[in-house]
Parts: structure tokens; C-alpha cells; sequence
């Protein structure tokens, strides 16, 4: 970790070296300003080139060092020093530069790009706003109206739109180096180019200050930062770059200590962390070339299309040729969709589609390195699909399951090899849905088990390992919530109240809309199975609602009518007529008390899904709820919450 500086005919070349991202923590700022104050005084030296190490520019301060108060010198004042140079700086990027990378950027006199440089002030994203001068030096180099969603969201900009606005003084297609050496030579010998500080700002029209408001309003999604955000870059505006500085340092300064910011780092670190276990890190995985993928209903069309975005040929098997003819129309006009919505170009829908060969016999899977079975939950069918597979695959191919409530042991008990199987639950619709849990049997192999979290990387997805049980750990703490929600309303809150407390929350629906979209009986008839075995599986009012016919929108009722071909929740005097038995008399709980009271449910069925050893540490449990449930992500998860939002970045 340096900061390094070579000087050849009056050009120094300083480069930032602190793998893996360059972040600007305490050593690279103190070398990085010693490193302004002997080139200024070193009368050899009349311009400056400032450039990343390795694969990227530099990817923003050091968010480790956030949980800690501020030790100096701080980012401001080293890009101050900087801007103060009487000696032209030139910031040469490529890879990425971010956050207080851009910034750093920004402070230079000109910037130069290299091709597939991709730049922006993702700051949002972790819960606090650009605090080395984003707000105030970007709207002067591009303007208001262009800064603005790159403030406010975490929009990037390629190196070609930075040339375009103004952001980059000129692009380089070779060496990227050299390219910025001549650059400085030239700067050297002219007048020293007006940093951004020094431009002035045109006052904008008051529409543009309401429309911004409105977008961020409309994006910022229950968190506070990005209006934060705007607020700095308005008040730079209307009051001068001073002003505007002072203002931003004191909003990144408080920003940093809420609890949105610790949320938002602490689901920064979990994210990056558990694509790559530690334990799996020097497993050697296996091939991922051609994939089998048998059911062709609703998981198996999303976990084929999820599988072609990514570039992997799919064979997709049915038994029914009817079905497979529909599943594979259904994939073609899915990507025609995205390729109408702009997403991928009409030649890329067209591939995506042709990447799928369509089967009807096992002996097609023959070739694959892995197998999912998305068929049908009912143990004696996917016992059946593993023993042909079994003898059609190679033996070293890899067979999962994608079941989400089936014992994978029970599965694989007629398959003779069963290091090669383990479960992957993809979430529903599976091309979208970020989460997937990794389930490995007892006799799952190691590479086995690492190549699953290598496929959750070529997906891009977020992998969970999850040890085994009823529900895995998703599901499980999902049927917590709803008993919760279920007990508050026989307590007598409303149902409505409830929903609309966790909307209130966060969340995109309350658990009583949830269960009307999901539909009502499978549920229903899980419960009817367990009593039918004999358990003690005690009548709730979700049972009689099923039994009379209301199961959810699509039967037009289940806890809310729905006027037909609409899905808005009417509260529903029908269904409480039917539950009305189970209910004791209404009574009013204000709405943050019943958040309290669903979330503490499932953190604490989280510690019990820790205790067995199902989830082997708390972020797990809220990287689950985040990416598979909608937990809101500026609130971290349950168990963080639970925690008391305890930061352990
Ligand atoms: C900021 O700049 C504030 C300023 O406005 C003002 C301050 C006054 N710090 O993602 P990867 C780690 S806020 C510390 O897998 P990639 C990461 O945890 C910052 N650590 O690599 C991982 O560690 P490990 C604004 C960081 O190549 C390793 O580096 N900037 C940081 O896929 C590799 O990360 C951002 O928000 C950091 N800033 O992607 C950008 N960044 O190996 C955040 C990464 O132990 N970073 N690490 O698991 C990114 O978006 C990506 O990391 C990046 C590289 C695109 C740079």
C-alpha cells in the first residue's frame, strides 16, 4: 500500500496503490498530501498525472473506516490541497472511480479517460451523500440538471456520456499513461485550467429544484440520504462553493452515525462476503458449460431464462410436449419483452432464446455439467426424475433440487452417488429474484458445493447456504411472520392495519396482501397433509377462508375482495363474516407497534435458525429477507435490527 511518484522531464506520474480498490483510507490520504506538498515545491516538476494501481482508478474512501470518528486528514482537505496546486493535476481514470475517487478526480485541474471507465458518486447506496466536495464540484463541471441524478442515485456514467457532459477533459483509447503525460505537457505550458471550483453556476429555473424533489421522492424509497443529497447540491448553488462545501461536510458527518448508513454498510460487506465463503475459497469447482434444467412451469421457465441471461445454453426437459412447446413460447416472448423494453437488443433476445434446446427424453441431459429439477412438490415425482437422472447424466455432473419445503435427504435417497447432489432454491420469478439458497446434503462435496456458489456468481445472484429443515431459512421465518400477523389479528387488529403498518415499514405489501397474491391454499393444504398424518396442526382462520373458496386474487377474495382484473385490496365484510369466530373484539395498536411486534417474530425465529445451525451467522438470515422477501435494506434486516443495528463491517 503506497502512493508512489516518478518524475521524468518535469512530468510526475503519482500512483495510488492499495489493492483491491485503491480506497482513500488514513495512509493513502496523509501519502497523498505529503505527495502535493513536495511536488509543489519541487521546482522540477510542472505538471502532475494521478493515476490508480491495477484493474481501477479509485473505488471511493475507505467505508471501514466509517464506524470510527474522522481521523485527519480528511478526504476535503487533501482535494483542497489539490485544487491549490499551482501545478496543473491531471487525473487519469480507468476501471472505475467512485464515491471519493470521482471526487478526487474532480478536484483535478483535467481528467482523462480510458474506455470502459465507469464513473459515479454511489454514495446513496451506503446511506450518506458525497462528503469530498461531489455535491459542489460535479453540478459546476456538468451542471445542474446532469449532476443531479448522479448525486441523488447511484446512476454511472461511462466514460463517453463524461465526455459529453464535461466531466472528462478527453478520452484515451491506448495508453492510457502516455495519453495523460501529453496532456499534462501541454497543460504545463499554458495558463492553469479553472477548476471546477473556480466555474460559475447559472441559477436554474425553480421547476428544475420540484421535478428533482419529485424523482427523488419517488426513488429514494423510504431513505433519507438522497434528498440530503440534493439538499447539499442546492444549497452550493444558491449560496456559493464554500457554503455549499461546509454544508455537505456537516451532512456526511451526521449522515455516516444514522442508522441508515450502518445498515446500508453493514448489507455492503454481508453482500460482498458471501458469494466467496471463506471455507470454499481453495476448493476447486466444477465445469458450469451446458445446464439441465427439467420442469417447464413457472420455476423452471425462470430459472432457464435467469441461466440464458448469463449466457449459459440450457436444456430445458418436459414430458409433455405441449407444455414444452408453451414454456419455451413463454421464454422467447419474455426476452422479445426485454428487448421491447429496451433491455437487450433484438439479435440478443434472439440468441438467448436459441441458447435453449428443448427435450423430452432424459438421455438429452446427457451432456451436462449440471441438472436442476424444478417439477412439481411432491416427494415420490422428484424421487422418480433423480433416479433417471441418476443413469442418464455424466457421473460427475452436478443434480440439484429446487424444492423449497421437501427434505432434499428424501430426494436423493434412490440416487447412488450423492456427493454430486444438493438443493438450489431459486426465488420466484427466479430470473429477477436476487436470493438463492445453497442446501447441501451430508454427503454434498466440497467442489460440488463451491461450483454452486460459482454458478450464484455467474447469475448474479446473492448464494445463502442454508442448512436443512421445514422451509430452509427463508420460508421458515416466513410462516413465523404470518402466524404473527395471524395472532395479532385474532387479537383483533385490523387486517388493514396491519398490512399497511408493514408498508408503512417498508415493505412493498403487508403479510395478509402477500398471502391473497401468493394464494391462500397451499398453505392449506400443507396443514390438511400434516393433520391428515395425524398432527396436532391447530384450525386458523386462513383455513376457513380456503374451504369457502376464497383462496386469494385469483378466486377474486381471500383476506380483501378484488373487483375483477384488479388488484387492489378491498377490505372484505365477506371474510370476516367467515372468521369472525376465530376473532376476539377489535382493538386499535399503532402501526409502528405492530412492525415491532412481526419483526421481533421473526428475528427471533432467526436465533433459533442460528441455534441448529441452519444459518451459520445473522447476515445471512438478512441477506435472505432482503433479497428474497423485500425486507427494506436501509433497515439491514431483523437480526440487525434485533442487534440493535450493530455495525460489524
Ligand atoms: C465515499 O467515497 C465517501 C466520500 O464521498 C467522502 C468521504 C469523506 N472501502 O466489490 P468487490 C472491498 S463512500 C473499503 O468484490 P469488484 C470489498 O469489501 C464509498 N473496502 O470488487 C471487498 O473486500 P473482500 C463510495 C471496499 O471488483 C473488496 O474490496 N464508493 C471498498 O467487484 C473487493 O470488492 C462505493 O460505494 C471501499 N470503498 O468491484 C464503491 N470497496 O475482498 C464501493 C470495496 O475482503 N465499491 N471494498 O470481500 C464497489 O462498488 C466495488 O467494490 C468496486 C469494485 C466497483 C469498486
Amino acid at each position: 500500500m503506497n502512493v508512489e511518484t516518478k518524475i521524468t522531464d518535469g512530468i510526475a506520474v503519482v500512483t495510488i496503490d492499495n489493492p483491491p480498490v485503491n480506497a482513500l483510507n488514513l495512509a493513502m490520504r496523509n501519502a497523498l498530501l505529503e505527495t502535493v506538498h513536495t511536488l509543489n515545491a519541487d521546482a522540477k516538476v510542472r505538471a502532475v498525472v494521478l493515476r490508480g494501481a491495477g484493474k481501477l482508478f479509485v473505488g471511493g474512501a475507505d467505508i471501514t473506516e466509517f464506524d470510527r470518528p474522522v481521523e485527519e486528514p480528511a478526504l476535503p482537505e487533501v482535494l483542497a490541497a489539490i485544487e491549490a496546486s499551482k501545478k496543473p493535476w491531471i487525473a487519469a481514470l480507468h476501471g472505475v472511480a467512485l464515491g471519493g475517487g470521482l471526487e478526487l478526480a474532480l478536484a483535478c485541474h483535467l481528467r482523462i479517460a480510458a474506455s470502459g471507465t465507469s464513473l459515479g458518486l454511489p454514495e446513496v447506496g451506503l446511506g450518506i451523500i458525497p462528503g469530498a466536495g461531489g455535491t459542489q464540484r460535479l453540478p459546476r463541471l456538468i451542471g445542474i440538471e446532469a449532476a443531479i441524478p448522479v448525486v441523488t442515485t447511484r446512476k454511472r456514467l461511462d466514460e463517453n456520456q463524461a465526455l459529453k457532459l464535461g466531466l472528462v477533459d478527453s478520452l484515451s483509447s491506448g495508453d492510457l499513461t502516455a495519453d495523460a503525460i501529453a496532456l499534462a505537457r501541454k497543460a504545463a505550458s499554458g495558463p492553469l485550467p479553472a477548476t471546477a471550483a473556480k466555474r460559475s453556476l447559472a441559477a436554474p429555473s425553480p421547476e428544475i429544484w420540484r421535478d428533482a424533489e419529485a424523482a427523488v421522492r419517488r426513488t429514494a424509497k423510504g431513505t433519507a440520504a438522497p434528498m440530503l443529497a440534493l439538499q447539499a447540491l442546492r444549497l452550493g448553488v444558491e449560496n456559493g462553493f464554500e457554503a455549499g462545501l461546509a454544508h455537505e461536510r456537516a451532512t456526511i458527518l451526521k449522515a455516516r452515525a444514522s442508522q441508515e448508513s450502518k445498515a446500508l454498510r453493514y448489507l455492503f460487506f454481508a453482500e460482498r462476503a458471501a458469494p466467496r465463503p471463506r471455507e470454499l475459497r481453495d476448493v476447486n469447482t466444477r465445469p458450469l458449460r451446458r445446464i439441465g434444467v427439467i420442469g417447464g412451469g413457472t420455476m423452471g421457465t425462470g430459472i432457464t431464462a435467469a441461466l440464458r441471461n448469463a449466457g449459459l445454453p440450457v436444456v430445458l426437459m418436459e414430458r409433455d410436449e405441449a407444455i414444452l412447446n408453451h414454456s419455451l413460447g413463454k421464454l422467447k416472448k419474455l426476452f422479445q419483452g426485454d428487448a421491447a423494453k429496451g433491455r437487450l437488443s433484438a439479435e440478443e433476445a434472439g440468441q438467448r432464446t436459441a441458447g435453449i434446446e428443448g427435450a423430452l427424453t432424459f438421455d438429452r441431459l446427457a451432456d451436462c455439467d449440471l441438472v436442476i429439477e424444478a417439477v412439481f412438490e411432491d416427494l415420490a415425482v422428484k424421487q422418480s426424475v433423480f433416479a433417471e437422472l441418476g443413469r442418464a447424466c455424466r457421473p460427475d455432473a452436478i443434480l440439484a433440487t429446487n424444492t423449497s419445503y421437501i427434505d432434499p435427504r428424501l430426494i436423493a435417497e434412490g440416487l447412488a452417488d450423492k456427493t454430486r447432489f444438493l438443493g438450489l432454491h431459486f426465488f420466484s420469478p427466479a430470473h429477477v429474484m436476487k436470493l438463492l439458497e445453497i442446501i447441501p446434503v451430508p454427503e454434498t462435496a466440497g467442489d460440488v458445493l463451491a461450483t454452486a456458489f460459482v454458478l450464484a456468481r455467474t447469475l448474479d445472484k446473492m448464494p445463502v447456504r442454508a442448512g436443512i429443515c421445514d422451509g430452509f431459512i427463508g420460508n421458515r421465518i416466513l410462516r413465523r411472520y404470518i402466524a404473527e400477523a395471524t395472532a395479532l389479528m385474532t387479537d383483533g387488529v385490523a387486517i388493514p392495519a396491519i398490512d399497511a403498518a408493514m408498508r408503512e415499514f417498508g415493505l412493498a405489501m403487508g403479510p395478509f396482501e402477500m398471502q391473497d397474491m401468493a394464494g391462500l391454499d397451499i398453505s392449506f393444504m400443507r396443514r390438511e397433509a400434516a393433520r391428515a398424518r395425524g398432527e396436532p396442526v391447530p384450525e386458523v382462520p386462513a383455513d376457513l377462508l380456503v374451504r369457502a373458496g376464497r383462496k386469494g386474487q385469483k378466486t377474486g377474495g381471500g383476506w380483501y375482495d378484488y373487483a375483477p382484473g384488479d388488484r387492489t385490496p378491498l377490505p372484505s365484510p365477506g371474510a370476516m363474516r367467515i372468521i369472525a369466530p376465530m376473532l376476539k373484539p377489535s382493538r386499535e395498536m399503532p402501526s409502528a407497534e405492530i412492525a415491532a411486534r412481526l419483526v421481533s417474530a421473526m428475528s427471533k425465529e432467526g436465533e433459533r435458525v442460528l441455534a441448529e445451525g441452519i444459518a451459520a451467522e445473522p447476515a445471512h438470515i438478512d441477506l435472505v429477507e432482503v433479497h428474497g422477501y423485500g425486507f427494506p435494506r436501509w433497515r439491514g434486516g431483523p437480526m440487525f435490527m434485533a442487534q440493535g443495528g450493530a455495525h460489524h463491517g
